[in-house]
């Protein structure tokens, strides 16, 4: 008694769905102070630019105000945002590394 009720069914959609990952600009700052080739420098170490590149990213920041450095995932662009900031820090230099989301 009481068992072989109505069956009951519930229909499971499966969704194939593959989310893409926010993305952050890493961006830098002009500053009066910082050294032209330490901002090159910055740009070879953190950002695997090389010379041209960076020379070039550091010209644009110098004459516009901020510049892009790379595009990345939330945590690798915290985690850059931290190490040019301790650099620059270290180095007692004022230069600014910001993220934003795209
Ligand atoms: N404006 C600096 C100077 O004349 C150079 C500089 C470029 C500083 C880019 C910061 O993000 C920067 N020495």
């Amino acid at each position: 008694p009481g068992t072989n009720g109505p069956s009951t069914s519930v229909i499971t959609k499966v969704k194939p769905k593959t989310k893409r990952p926010n993305l952050y600009r890493v961006l830098i700052l002009n500053d009066d102070y910082t050294p032209m080739e330490f901002v090159v420098h910055v740009l070879e170490k953190f950002f695997q630019k090389d010379a041209e590149a960076a020379t070039k990213i550091m010209l644009h920041v110098h004459h516009h105000g901020i510049g892009e450095c790379g595009v990345f995932t939330y945590e690798i662009a915290e985690t850059k945002v931290t190490q040019v900031m301790d650099f620059a820090r270290k180095h007692q230099h004022p230069l600014q590394c910001v993220m934003e989301k795209k």
